[in-house]
Order: C-alpha cells, then structure tokens, then sequence
C-alpha cells in the first residue's frame, strides 16, 4: 500500500499491535564515510538548486510556488498563503543549515517546481533530548504531481540531514501515512463570523440568524488580564523559564534556550506575536500566550481574496487561569483584524476550547517522528510540539 514508506525507518501499520519492538531509533546512524555523497537521480529535465532564503528574489519565487501549489482544504476552497517574511522566519532559526532548503527546478525554463525543507531542533522524547530536522514546505507543482517526485525530495533532504549527522526527524501531514504519534484536531473560534459564512469557511448554525451569530462571538474590545502585555526582547530569560518548566510536562516537546525563544517568539509584524503576564505588584512573569500569522487564499470567491488566521502557538498558565488568557489572546487578534483563530487539541488546549467558543473542523494534524518509534501513540494532551 506505501510502496516509499514501507522501506523508510518509521513505525510501520503491521508493527502497531507489536509491544515487544523497543522505544527509540529504529536504525542506528552509519558512518558519515558512507552517507551517499551525490544527490539522488532526479528525471532528466530537472535539477536540484539549494535555495538562499536570504535572497528577497529566491524567497519570492519559493513564495509563489507554494502560494499557488501548497495545501488546501479537502474541499479546494482555500489554500494555505505564508509570506514571505513568515517564510524567512520559518526557515533561519539559530543553526539553520541552508543546504536543507531544497528546490528543484526545470533545466530550460529554471521554473522552481518544487521545494522541500528542514531546520535543526532539539527534541525530547520522555527524557531523552535528540537533536533532529524538522521537514515542512513539501510542495510539488500541481503539473507534476503523482510522479513519485516526493520520495525522490524526502530521500534527498534526508541525505542532507545525515550528512550533518543528524538521524531523527519530525514532522506533521494532514493525511495518514505510517504511523502517527499522535493525530490532533483542528478548532477554529470565528472572530469575524460574517466574513467567515460569505467565504463558505463556516456556516450559520441551526435556529440561528447572522446577528445571533456576530453577538455570540462578540469579544471585550480590550484585553482582561492587569498586566497582559506584549513582548520584548528584554523578557527573553524570564519566558524561557517559564517554557521550559512547562514543556516539562510532555512527553515530546522541543527543547528551548535563549536563543530559540529570541528567534520563534519574540514578535515579528504579521508573523508572530506574543504577549505575557507581568504582575503589576512583583514585576513577575507569570503567564505567557503567542500565536502566528498564516492566511490563507480563498479560492474564487468574488468579495473576498484572503482569509486573515491566527494560529495558536505556545501558552503556559501558571497564575492566570488558561482560560482567561486564551480569551485575552483571543481579544488582541481580534484587534489585529484576524477573522479566525484556530487551535490544536494539543497540550493544555483541550481544557478551554469548547467554553471559548470554538468549534471542531473538518482537518486533522498528524504528527510523526522519522526513524524513532514510541509506543503506543500518544494522546494529543501528552504533546508540546507546534510545528508551523
Ligand atoms: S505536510 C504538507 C505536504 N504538502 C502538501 O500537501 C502540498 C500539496 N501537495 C503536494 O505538493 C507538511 C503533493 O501532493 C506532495 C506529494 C508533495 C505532498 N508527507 O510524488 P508522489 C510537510 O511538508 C507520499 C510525506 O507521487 P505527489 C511535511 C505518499 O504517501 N509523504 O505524490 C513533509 C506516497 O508514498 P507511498 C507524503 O502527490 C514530510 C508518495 O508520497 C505526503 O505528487 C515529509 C507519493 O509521491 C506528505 N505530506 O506529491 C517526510 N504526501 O509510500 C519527511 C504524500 O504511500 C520525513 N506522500 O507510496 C523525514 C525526512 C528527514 C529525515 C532525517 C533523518
Ligand atoms: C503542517 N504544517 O483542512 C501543514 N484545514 O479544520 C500541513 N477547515 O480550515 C497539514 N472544507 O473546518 C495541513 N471550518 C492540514 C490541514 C489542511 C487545511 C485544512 C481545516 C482544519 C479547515 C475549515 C474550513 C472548511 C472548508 C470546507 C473548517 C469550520 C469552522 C467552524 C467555525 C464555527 C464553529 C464550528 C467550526
């Protein structure tokens, strides 16, 4: 049935009911002496590129291809629209490897046709702390799909991540593949429930008119919380205490310092933001929420051309109840004009999103590790990852 994965080392389907297979890395790593040293065959009108994502023009023209190419809903009525500067954000964390940012284009015409990339993470796995890729951004051009240029793409960012002597990889799909350490639903709280009904997004409840409908999803025009502010660069070592403490608690979570905290979350305009809980009295730091900007396209429709959403990110209560400060959360996208916020069942997410009005969606996220297998799947609570 998965003609590719059957021969990669990840948890396979026949293996699922096997409780005597062990936890850990399912192949051990070869000498870097015998990492193959070319890249892999691509079909003959094609060529791989690694792709400078410091270049405004190189970063465009992976912008366009995912703009038009990159995932959409199951029913084509909206396809997932990074920008630019997200993208760059994305793909230089502290470490970053830029021959993990792989494209493929045609020889003649130079046209990118496809793309695939990793960043290096530290991630812990109950108490071991792996250093691993994160793969994101596969995207093969609508023209050339189901030619089984994906596995060739996989096969040579895996390469690549070898070759740096990393063996471990995480990544996400929304569709099943073998096999998922965890599978998380998608919830979406309407912020602009108008809007959201004209584009199809969502649709007017039972026994409920649009004006019921913009009333209950009515937010405070400002934010509850004393002392609920925006980030800064100054508060870097205070909020990676507070993450680390929390992140504690799950079974696989990355594993942040400083540094990564300085890159993915203090705010950058229309890419991330992040707020926190200063005590008005003792100048602690007691809370923190943050969320990314990720529109999407709205496919042919006549008014509208984009879908502004907010994507919950990471959040850690200790003194502020999650409740409420998801609900300020939810408050300062709405003042940023978002029309949607959505969020993962995942970590502590599970406890609060009914009670704020979100709903379910009709998308899952898979979750998967590469050659590290856990048994058995995990719960969506027992996860502290968000992978963009
Ligand atoms: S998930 C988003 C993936 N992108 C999209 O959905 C964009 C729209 N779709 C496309 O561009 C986030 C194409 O449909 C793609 C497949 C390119 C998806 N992951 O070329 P063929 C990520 O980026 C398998 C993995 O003919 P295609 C995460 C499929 O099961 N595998 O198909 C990426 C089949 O294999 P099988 C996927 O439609 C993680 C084979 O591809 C997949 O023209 C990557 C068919 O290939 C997916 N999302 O192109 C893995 N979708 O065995 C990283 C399909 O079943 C692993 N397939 O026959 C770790 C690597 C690093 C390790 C380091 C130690
Ligand atoms: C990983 N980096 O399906 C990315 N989104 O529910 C790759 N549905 O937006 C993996 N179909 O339910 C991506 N509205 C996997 C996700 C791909 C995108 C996707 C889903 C997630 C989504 C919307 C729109 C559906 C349009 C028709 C949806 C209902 C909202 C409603 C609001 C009011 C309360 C009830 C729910």
């Amino acid at each position: 049935r998965h003609k590719f994965w059957e021969t990669q080392p990840v948890g396979q389907f026949k293996d699922l009911g096997d409780s005597n297979l062990p936890e850990g890395p399912i192949e051990a790593p070869t000498p870097l002496s015998e990492v193959k040293q070319e890249p892999y065959n691509l079909p003959n009108l094609y060529e791989w590129i690694t792709c400078d994502m410091e270049s405004k023009d190189t970063c465009a023209e992976v912008y366009k291809l995912l703009a038009n190419n990159y995932v959409e809903d199951d029913e084509n009525m909206f396809r997932f629209n990074y920008s630019m500067e997200f993208l760059q954000w994305a793909l230089r964390p502290p470490g970053y490897f830029k021959s993990w940012h792989i494209g493929v284009r045609v020889k003649t015409s130079k046209k990118l046709v496809a793309f695939i990339t990793g960043v290096p993470a530290k991630i812990r796995v109950r108490d071991e702390v792996i250093q691993m890729a994160e793969i994101n951004f596969l995207c093969v051009h609508k023209k050339l799909r189901s030619k089984r240029l994906a596995p060739v793409m996989i096969k040579e960012v895996t390469r690549r991540v070898h070759l740096e002597n990393i063996w471990q990889a995480a990544y996400t799909a929304g569709v099943i593949l073998p096999t998922p350490i965890t599978t998380c639903q998608y919830w979406h709280r309407s912020l602009n429930p108008k809007k959201l009904i004209d584009v199809g997004f969502s649709r007017l409840g039972a026994r409920m008119t649009m004006s019921r409908t913009i009333k209950l999803y009515k937010l405070p025009e400002t934010t509850v919380t004393p002392g609920f502010r925006k980030m800064e660069l100054r508060d870097v070592p205070a909020v990676t205490r507070l993450l680390k403490n929390f992140l504690s608690k799950f079974v696989v979570a990355p594993e942040f310092d400083d540094n990564d905290v300085d890159h993915w979350l203090v705010p950058r305009d229309n890419v991330v933001d992040s707020f926190l809980v200063e005590d008005p009295e003792t100048h602690e730091i007691t809370d923190f929420c943050s969320f990314y900007t990720l529109p999407s396209s709205i496919l042919g429709n006549q008014n509208y051309s984009t879908l502004k959403a907010a994507y919950s990110y990471y959040n850690v209560s200790t003194k502020t109840p999650l409740l409420q400060l998801m609900n300020d959360a939810l408050i300062a996208a709405k003042q940023k004009d978002f029309d949607v916020f959505n969020a993962l069942d995942l970590m502590e997410n599970g406890t609060i999103l009914k009670e704020l009005k979100f709903g379910p969606g009709d998308g899952q996220l898979h979750y998967y590790l590469y050659n590290y297998r856990i048994k058995p799947a995990l719960a969506p609570s027992e996860l502290g990852l968000v992978l963009l």
